[in-house]
């Protein structure tokens, strides 16, 4: 009997814990597009989560094919959009990796690359 009361709960407890996992702040997209190629370096990185984000705990780093960082450093928040300025930095492949807070105190990460020229 038990046994039968348990197998019935594990269907469940996994539909419970997928819900939960599904609202946090995942990148959406991005522009320049995740892995696309743009003619000229962007002025800015924008990215959309599918979660409104806490503006005071996320960030945005950028860093061009040299390794140097080419963001402002400050990321501006609006609801599920981020964005932050860039400097020039030339060519190549740009690494971006975000951190954020979303509005239901959960913290995610992660970081894309695109590129620049030729
Ligand atoms: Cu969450």
């Amino acid at each position: 009997m038990r046994r039968t009361t348990f197998v019935g709960l594990v269907p469940l407890l996994l539909l419970l814990v997928t819900g939960e996992a599904t609202a946090h702040a995942f990148l959406d997209h991005a522009e320049p597009r995740v892995g696309n190629k743009v003619d000229a370096a962007p002025r800015e990185v924008t990215l959309w989560f599918t979660q409104k984000l806490e503006p005071a705990f996320s960030t945005i780093t950028v860093t061009n094919a040299a390794g140097q960082r080419v963001d402002a450093g400050k990321a501006r928040v609006s609801g599920t959009q981020m964005s932050v300025s860039l400097r020039s930095g030339g060519a190549g492949t740009y690494h971006v990796s975000w951190r954020v807070l979303s509005v239901d105190a959960h913290k995610t990460e992660g970081s894309f690359t695109f590129k620049v020229g030729q």
